[in-house]
């Protein structure tokens, strides 16, 4: 790897301001080479008790108002400790759960004694970041004078609105819960999300000796990378492809519901109830913020955790596009390829405009509240919000893809002959009665093309509807009869008709013509033939 000097980098730092750029990239030195490192972008874990805002309940589980003295399980019968909310060396508020302690004095929130059995002793942590977080490692919650006999660890992912349980805590947890003793190690790939309860961090084994209560991330990782988190990419290829494995891992709060305090590995004693509480110097959250893959980074802004969103996205989590950038091409960035992933970054209004609109338009609208683009100003005489379809009036040539400019042939439907300017998908026009044609500028047989702002009318005489008696048709609108005869199609004799026949010599009189006389005066003209 090259070695950067310091004018390349100063342009390169120049250039990811510019461009897009697919990779989150941070100037590595690694084995005392200086070089960029990729990376799919999310930003760095902290412990996120620094930024944690804790809420106790009920109100008054904190102890020290009234001030109260309490025992400790190793020596039941020292009860010389005090707690008094009002002296900052004797009180215990909660922020000392997440404090950084200094000179290794530890510091503890600790809750009023259990004076009053049977009544249970409650207590409710509930941790708040108002920002969806990746949990990263274990978390881990710190006991002094004992781990709870039984807790449940919740969740929630939408900033306490909804919660589910993380993992459930006890001494027998088939007496507690209802559910068998399970282990993370018994987790395989295909459950490594189960809901579990485990006795591993309830049993007494001392008040000194463990003092922790874990809900284990990293042996969950481990299922997917081996023992000593070699293989990153096997987890971030699961993180990809498994539904709800990322939700795992995921919450905007976190909650401990103390159900059962520290018993000293026997049953309760009811003649010293001082010995019972729960005290809690630290809660670890190894977390980074959720940005969807699209930030590298993550401050405070009015209190309230911020991704600093790339890729043309914005929000809390970078979960849309910013106002610029059409809403519908969001996507959260992917670990994918390894190890670099894909950006997918927000399109910018102006190049999604092109295909957004099969090229018949460059300029966009978006309605926000649905969600959709909208293209403005169709051309090429294309209509429709994605100009996908032809103008009234146009037909879509099929042989031609959508984005060509000579998509929409238009119907030339012939004003007389049509009866809308407006055609089929096939290009057919709607003909009057007697037009024919896809253009209806032609007339089916016995019609006949009388000229614009007529079109077809029917023909009075023609090859099948002929003169008689020797007239002649004369174009197609009337017969131009014989001397004698009369009517449409002359079929009348005049002479017979006044009764003067018998002075003519009928020479004109075809044979023909004298059956058809028949058939039209009956029996009076029958004796004539
Ligand atoms: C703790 O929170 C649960 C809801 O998760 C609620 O039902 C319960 O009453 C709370 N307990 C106390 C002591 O506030
Ligand atoms: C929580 O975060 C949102 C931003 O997503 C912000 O609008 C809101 O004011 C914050 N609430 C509190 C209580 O800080
Ligand atoms: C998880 O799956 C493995 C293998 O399929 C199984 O042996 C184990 O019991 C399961 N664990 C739980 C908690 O269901
Ligand atoms: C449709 O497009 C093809 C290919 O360019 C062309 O040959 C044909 O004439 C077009 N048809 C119409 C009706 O314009
Ligand atoms: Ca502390």
């Amino acid at each position: 790897m090259e070695r950067l000097k310091p004018l390349p980098l100063l342009l390169l730092l120049v250039a990811m301001g510019q461009c897009q750029y697919d990779t989150c990239r941070t100037f590595g030195d690694l084995e005392a080479e200086s070089r960029w490192e990729f990376a799919a972008c999310q930003p760095p874990p902290t412990n996120m008790k620094e930024v944690m805002q804790i809420r106790v309940d009920p109100p008054g589980v904190t102890c020290g108002n009234p001030p109260e003295r309490f025992c400790t399980l190793d020596n039941p019968y020292l009860c010389s400790d005090e707690c008094d909310a009002s002296s900052p060396d004797l009180s215990h508020p909660p922020q000392l759960m997440g404090d950084r302690e200094r000179g290794g004095l530890i510091t503890y929130w600790q809750t009023v004694t259990w004076s009053k059995y049977p009544v249970p002793l409650l207590a409710n942590i509930t941790l708040s970041w108002n920002k969806s977080l990746e949990v990263v490692d274990d978390l881990v919650v710190t006991f002094e004078y004992g781990r709870p006999t039984s807790m449940v660890l919740e969740k929630s992912l939408d900033k306490g609105v909804t919660w589910q349980p993380y993992q459930f805590y006890a001494d027998d947890c088939m007496d507690t819960f209802g559910m068998p003793p399970k282990r993370v190690s018994d987790l395989a790939p295909s459950n490594v999300t189960r809901v579990i309860c485990t006795e591993q961090y309830s049993r007494w084994v001392g008040a000194k000796e463990e003092k922790t209560v874990v809900f284990e991330v990293r042996a969950r990782f481990q299922v997917f990378t081996g023992p000593k988190l070699i293989n990153m990419d096997a987890l971030y290829t699961r993180m990809e492809t498994t539904k709800g494995l990322r939700d795992f891992f995921t919450f905007t709060n976190i909650r401990l519901r103390l159900l059962r305090p520290a018993l000293g590995g026997t049953y309760v004693q009811r003649d010293n109830l001082l010995k019972y509480f729960y005290a809690i110097s630290n809660i670890d959250i190894p977390a980074r913020c959720q940005c969807n893959l699209h930030a590298s980074s993550c401050s405070p802004r009015d209190a309230t955790l911020m991704c600093d969103c790339e890729h043309n996205t914005g929000g809390q989590d970078c979960e849309r596009c910013n106002s610029e950038f059409t809403p519908s091409s969001w996507r959260p960035g992917t670990f994918l390829p390894l190890p670099k992933g894909t950006a997918n970054a927000c399109e910018a209004a102006q190049t999604t405009a092109n295909c957004e609109c099969n090229a018949h338009s460059n300029r966009c609208s978006f309605i926000d509240f649905l969600n959709v683009v909208t293209c403005v100003s169709c051309k090429h005489n294309t209509r429709g919000n994605r100009c996908q379809y032809c103008r009234l009036g146009y037909y879509r040539n099929a042989s031609l893809a959508l984005e060509d400019q000579n998509v929409c042939v238009e119907c030339e439907c012939d004003a007389s002959g049509s009866s809308s300017p407006h055609c089929s998908q096939s290009g057919s026009c709607q003909c009057k009665e007697g037009a024919a044609g896809r253009r209806c500028d032609s007339c089916l047989p016995g019609y006949m093309w009388r000229g614009a702002g007529v079109g077809c009318t029917v023909n009075v005489c023609d090859e099948t509807r002929t003169c008689q008696n020797g007239g002649t048709c004369v174009d197609f609108v009337s017969c131009e009869c014989p001397k004698d005869f009369e009517g449409a199609y002359c079929e009348q004799n005049v002479c017979l008709k006044k009764n003067t026949c018998l002075g003519d010599d009928g020479s004109s009189a075809s044979p023909v013509t004298s059956r058809l006389v028949v058939l039209s005066l009956g029996l009076l003209v029958f004796a004539f033939s």
